[in-house]
């Protein structure tokens, strides 16, 4: 046996010869490289951790790649990544050119399907079954899918499909009772259920057999016993519920016995139809710290090994914009008992753990299931209650609809509180939260805004709940910027941007997290002998109208920065706005995302690789004046 069997593993077919007892130190070197590069790297941990065996033993009993492997969400592909031909990029995770936290179709022929956002594992597969049909392939799709993930609309949407179609397709449900925080919901609840019916199932079999020893009479009770198994099993048979929707159910089993593993699965791949197969895991196996608190180590920064503790970076740092908010909405809440909050199973991940606590009635963590969780606000909210619906900026892309036909059609007063808006690092291009300047600025009635600090934000939160109708505020991930918390909370009025500095070369009109960068960027054109006039535009709707077209009027030229797409975002509505009121020969340069998606690297990186940081502001005056000397300026 190799000293470090994991160094002669660059494929799964180097697995599938190995027994029992390698497969098992093959799990413990993984599991040792996965906890010493989570360490340094951040990532998720307590989800990688516990599905080690499950990857394992799928790969060995199926034969990927040509087997499909579809995993849901991805953050726990840890262990997968490692074993196909990735080992020795691992270090690289989630770092700027390195390997992405996810499965990505253009890293690995092992991944299958791009994926980040949670629920699209069985509707992908699905169709991966039809496709296999319609081209006559033979070979089999394996879906890996949490509990937590399970609950989502589109999961269950996929389920409903697999089952009506009948196509092959190995479902493997790995159960650890937890989506970040435990899980919740009726499924949820059911699953449990099964879990803890097994002593039932067990104690029912005894009872049989315990019948059948008895002569003659022992036959009379066995009858009695199936009437009563009968009208017990919706009850007591474990995964009824799948059974009728078309599955063919097997479970509960352990999943970090890859004995009974690779035996279930061997089974299971021959059987046809759909299938599901259900696996109880512990989140965060096999490192103390994550066993104990696996909703810490979910998705976690550096870390100590040793003592699990938390690197935190150097020196004190400004409150967080979602720890602001948190404490922003208890605030509010303490003296409006209308208002509510909800989130789609990110409690701490939006800052509401402290209104959950201090407000548990009012709170709703209504699982991943973002569409279902803005429909439900619009439910609140025709009764009469202020519902702030926390999401992050690209998972409330699940509720484009909601957002449009069930809040704004019919002007509810609803809060959006959209974290993660702009660059979110390290997770990368599925979870960028670039889009939703664009795809709510479109939607009538709805107030749009971004704060130009963590202050500002405590105001913009106030405005936001005592407005009349659909608002939504816009915030990144991350520090604040530093600044003075003013103790007094006021509505700020809509639709209006404030003059930050004055200037008369040129003008730059910022949104939420690029306004101090462009005051900035303004103090050293100062030092050029540059005068800008820096404007901190707050609202992408209403924009300031006055205000934008004076300064297209004095100044004449503009640059706009946002942390979002320029297609269809803050820019353009400037531009628009200036085109619509004949302002259309004022030079504008506008700093934003171009139309692509964007990998994981730090928000420095990327702040500065898409030039909406000081100098990439800078730069761009600096480029709009040059443009202006050479006869290309605005109507002045
Ligand atoms: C649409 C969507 N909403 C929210 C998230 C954030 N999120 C990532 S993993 C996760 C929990 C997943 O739980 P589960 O599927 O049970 O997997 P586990 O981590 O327990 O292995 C959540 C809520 C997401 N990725 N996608």
């Amino acid at each position: 046996m190799a000293e470090n069997l994991l160094e002669t593993i660059s494929d799964p077919a180097d697995i599938r010869g190995l027994d029992l007892g390698e497969l098992h130190l093959l799990a413990e070197e993984i599991r040792r490289l996965i906890i010493e590069t989570v360490s340094v790297t951040g990532g998720h941990l307590a989800s990688s951790l516990g599905a080690v065996e499950l990857t394992l033993a799928i790969h060995t009993v199926f034969d990927t790649p040509r087997d499909r492997l579809v995993w849901d969400v991805g953050h726990q592909a840890y262990a997968h990544k490692i074993i196909t031909g990735r080992r020795e990029r691992f270090h690289t995770l989630r770092r700027r050119g390195g390997i992405s936290g996810f499965p990505k179709r253009a890293e690995s022929p092992y991944d299958t399907f791009d994926v980040g956002h949670s629920g699209t594992s069985i509707s992908a597969a699905t169709g991966m079954a039809e496709a296999r049909r319609l081209t006559g392939g033979d070979h089999k799709i394996v879906v890996v899918i949490g509990d937590g993930s399970l609950t989502s609309g589109l999961a269950l949407e996929g389920l409903n499909w697999a089952g009506y179609r009948k196509e092959d397709l190995v479902i493997v449900l790995n159960d650890n009772e937890m989506s970040i925080s435990p899980n919740v919901g009726a499924l949820s609840a059911y699953l449990n259920r099964i879990m803890t019916g097994q002593t039932m199932t067990r104690l029912r079999a005894e009872i049989k057999s315990f019948f059948k020893s008895i002569p003659s009479i022992g036959e009379h009770m066995l009858k009695f016993s199936r009437q009563l198994e009968e009208s017990l099993k919706a009850f007591v048979l474990p995964g009824a519920l799948f059974e009728d929707l078309g599955f063919t159910y097997v479970g509960p089993i352990a999943g970090h016995r890859l004995d009974y593993l690779i035996r279930t699965l061997e089974n299971v791949r021959e059987m046809p139809g759909p299938v599901l197969l259900h696996v109880v895991t512990k989140k965060g196996k096999g490192y103390p710290f994550a066993e104990a608190e696996p909703r810490r180590f979910h998705g976690t920064g550096p870390f100590d090994v040793a003592t699990g503790r938390p690197l935190s970076p150097e020196g004190p740092t400004a409150v967080t914009y979602t720890r602001q908010f948190g404490r922003t909405i208890c605030r509010l809440a303490a003296e409006n008992p209308k208002i509510v909050a909800i989130t789609a199973a990110m409690c701490d991940g939006t800052g509401l753990d402290t209104f959950a606590e201090a407000f548990p009635e009012r709170f709703f963590d209504v699982g991943i299931a973002e569409q279902h969780g803005v429909t439900f606000a619009a439910g609140l909210a025709v009764e009469g209650l202020r519902p702030v619906v926390a999401i992050y900026s690209t998972f409330l892309q699940r509720a484009f609809d909601s957002i449009i036909h069930d809040v704004c059609l019919q002007n509810l007063p609803v809060v959006f509180a959209l974290d993660r808006g702009g660059f979110v690092g390290d997770d990368g291009s599925t979870h960028q939260g670039l889009f939703d300047l664009s795809y709510l600025r479109c939607i009538p009635n709805l107030v749009v805004m971004a704060p130009k600090d963590e202050n500002e934000l405590q105001h913009m939160l106030k405005t936001a709940v005592e407005h009349g109708g659909p608002i939504a505020l816009r915030y990144p991930r991350g520090s604040g910027v530093g600044v003075p918390l003013d103790e007094d909370l006021r509505a700020l009025p809509i639709g209006r941007g404030e003059i930050l500095q004055e200037g008369e070369d040129a003008a730059v009109i910022a949104l939420g997290s690029t306004v101090h960068p462009a005051l900035a960027a303004a103090s050293l054109l100062a030092d050029e002998g540059l005068s800008v006039r820096v404007i901190n535009a707050r609202f992408v709707k209403p924009l300031d109208r006055d205000l934008i077209c004076e300064t297209a009027l004095r100044v004449g030229r503009l640059v706009t920065v946002e942390e979002n797409v320029l297609m269809g975002g803050f820019g353009s509505a400037v531009t628009e706005l200036l085109a619509d009121e004949g302002l259309g020969g004022c030079r504008v340069v506008r700093l934003g995302v171009d139309d692509r998606f964007v990998d994981h690297a730090s928000q420095e990186e990327l702040r500065r690789r898409f030039g909406i940081d000081r100098d990439g502001i800078a730069a761009a005056v600096r480029r709009l004046l040059a443009l202006a000397d050479h006869g290309e300026g605005a109507p002045r």
